[in-house]
C-alpha cells in the first residue's frame, strides 16, 4: 500500500506488482476506518483474503523497516505499508542487485541486504559476522563435538531404505544460546535483521563439510505431499504453518573451490500463483522442471565468503511454501573444509504447541494418506554383522515390499496394513543384541 500524496488514501498493489496495461490501481481511503478491526475487514474484502485456516498465523501490516503496524495512528504515519499474509515480516526482493538498509541490526548499525535472487527470494549481507566471531563460533562447534548430519527422509526414501548419507554428508552440532554469550548475541542480531522475534529462532546448526562432502537439493519447508504417511511430520510442521519461514545461512570461512550454496530453481516461474495456500498442484508447470538434485551445474551459486550471511525465504508472503526455495550445498573442493551454519527462523514461535486436526483442509490439499486402524509397529534389529534381507509379505498373496538391511541398522515398520506392510522409518541403531531378525512390539 502506498499513500497517495500526503492524504488519507492508499493505492494498493496486490502481490507488489503494478496493474497491467492502463488499469488503475486499487485504492482505499483510511479516513473511513475508525478502528483497526474495520481496516482489516475492508482490506480482507478488497484483496479477497480468505478466513485463516486452523493453526494459520493471521496476516499483518508492516512499515518499510519491517515494524508492525498495529494502530491506525501508526498506519497514518506510514508512507507505505506491506500487508503480509504469512503474518511475519519479509524483506521485499524488488530486483537482483537491489540494496536496502535494515536499521539497528548490529549494535545500532544498519545492515545492507543485497538481493541475489527474486525467485526464490535470496539476500546477501556482507560482514554480518566479524572474523573474530567466525573463529569463535567454529571453536564452540568443535568443543561441542560434531556428529553426522541427517535430513528428513521423504516417504519414498523411507520405503526404499535410503541412507541419510546418500544425500547429506556433512557433520554438525547444535549451539544453544546458553552455551555462550556470543551465540546469544548472534541470535539477537539475526532477529534484528529478520525483524522476527528471537522466540521464533532455532538454535544454531553449525556444519563442517570436508572435501567432497555435500548436501543434495532439498527444502527447508515441508512439502507435505512427500511425507504423506508420516503423521509426526505433518503434526510438527503444523500443516505447513510451523515451518521455517527464513534461513539465515552463515559462512564461517572462505572456500577456494566448491562448497557453494546452490539454488537450482533460480528464476523459475511460480506455479499456480492464484492458489494462496497451494497443494500438490503448485509443484509443476511450464518452465519449472524438477532439477537434478545431485547436480551443481545449473542455478544461482553463492560461494562461501567468511563473515557473509545469506537470508532466504522458504515461503511466499501469501503463506504458501516456495517451490523455488530448493537449495543444496555443493561438494567441497580437494583438501578443503567448509564451515557454515544454519539459523532457521520459524513462522511460529519455536515452542508453539503441535496439534493434529482431523478435518484440517490441508489434509485433502496435500493428499494425506490415512493410516489404517489396524496398523502397528514392528522393529527389526540386525546384529549379524552382515547385510541381511528382510522380506515381509502377505500370507496369501505373497505380495509385499521388501528391503535389505545393513549391518547395525534397524528398521521400524510403522505401517502394518492388514498383514501387508510398508515401513516408513529407517533409524540408525547402536543396539547389538538379540537374534536376527529380532522382533519387538505388536501382536502378530
Ligand atoms: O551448505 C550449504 O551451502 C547449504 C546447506 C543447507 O542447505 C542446509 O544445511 O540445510
Amino acid at each position: 500500500m502506498e499513500r497517495v500524496d500526503s492524504g488519507t488514501a492508499f493505492r494498493i498493489y496486490p502481490r507488489g506488482v503494478l496493474p497491467k496495461g492502463d488499469k488503475a490501481p486499487l485504492q482505499v481511503d483510511s479516513a473511513e476506518w475508525e478502528t483497526m478491526g474495520q481496516a482489516r475487514e475492508a482490506l480482507e474484502k478488497l484483496l479477497h483474503i480468505p478466513e485463516p485456516e486452523p493453526l494459520e498465523t493471521p496476516w499483518a501490516l508492516f512499515d518499510s523497516q519491517g515494524r508492525r503496524i498495529k494502530t491506525l495512528d501508526q498506519l497514518g504515519n506510514s508512507q507505505v505499508a506491506f500487508l503480509i499474509e504469512i503474518g511475519q515480516w519479509m524483506w521485499p526482493a524488488v530486483r537482483i542487485g537491489f540494496e536496502q538498509h535494515a536499521q539497528g541490526v548490529n549494535g545500532g548499525a544498519p545492515a545492507t541486504l543485497r538481493t541475489l535472487s527474486v525467485r526464490p527470494q535470496v539476500f546477501e549481507v556482507r560482514d554480518f559476522l566479524t572474523t573474530n566471531e567466525t573463529v569463535k563460533v567454529m571453536k564452540i562447534g568443535k568443543k561441542q563435538g560434531l556428529v553426522n548430519s541427517q535430513g528428513q527422509l521423504q516417504s519414498s526414501d523411507v520405503a526404499k531404505g535410503t541412507a541419510h548419507a546418500a544425500f547429506r554428508t556433512s557433520r554438525q552440532a547444535w549451539l544453544s544460546n546458553f552455551m555462550s554469550p556470543l551465540v546469544e548475541k548472534l541470535d539477537r542480531r539475526i532477529s534484528n535483521l529478520t525483524r522476527i522475534p528471537t522466540s521464533h529462532n532455532e538454535p544454531v546448526q553449525i556444519l563442517r563439510y570436508d572435501e567432497t562432502q555435500y548436501y543434495h537439493g532439498h527444502m527447508d519447508w515441508t512439502e507435505l505431499e512427500l511425507y504423506n504417511d508420516q503423521r509426526e511430520i505433518w503434526t510438527s510442521s503444523h500443516f505447513g504453518h510451523q515451518d521455517r519461514l527464513a534461513t539465515v545461512f552463515w559462512y564461517l570461512n572462505d572456500v577456494a573451490e566448491g562448497g557453494e550454496t546452490l539454488f537450482p530453481k533460480f528464476g523459475q516461474p511460480i506455479c499456480s500463483p492464484e492458489s494462496r495456500l497451494g497443494g500438490s498442484n503448485t509443484r509443476h508447470c511450464k518452465g519449472a522442471p524438477d532439477p537434478d538434485m545431485q547436480s551443481c551445474r545449473i542455478g544461482l551459486k553463492v560461494p562461501p565468503k567468511r563473515g557473509t550471511v545469506i537470508l532466504w525465504y522458504n515461503f511466499h508472503p501469501s503463506g504458501r511454501g516456495d517451490r523455488n526455495a530448493l537449495h543444496a550445498g555443493c561438494p567441497v573442493g580437494p583438501n578443503l573444509t567448509k564451515w557454515s551454519a544454519n539459523k532457521w527462523v520459524r513462522i511460529k514461535p519455536f515452542n508453539a504447541r503441535e496439534k493434529w486436526i482431523d478435518n484440517h483442509p490441508a489434509l485433502e490439499r496435500f493428499g494425506w494418506q490415512q493410516k489404517d486402524e489396524n496398523s502397528c509397529q514392528i522393529k527389526f534389529i540386525n546384529n549379524s554383522g552382515e547385510t541381511v534381507k528382510v522380506v515381509w509379505m502377505h500370507p496369501e498373496t505373497k505380495k509385499g515390499p521388501r528391503t535389505h538391511h545393513d549391518q547395525k541398522w534397524s528398521i521400524i515398520i510403522t505401517k502394518f496394513f492388514h498383514r501387508t506392510s510398508l515401513y516408513s522409518q529407517v533409524k540408525h541403531s547402536k543396539e547389538q543384541r538379540g537374534e536376527v531378525p529380532r522382533f519387538s512390539c505388536c501382536d502378530l
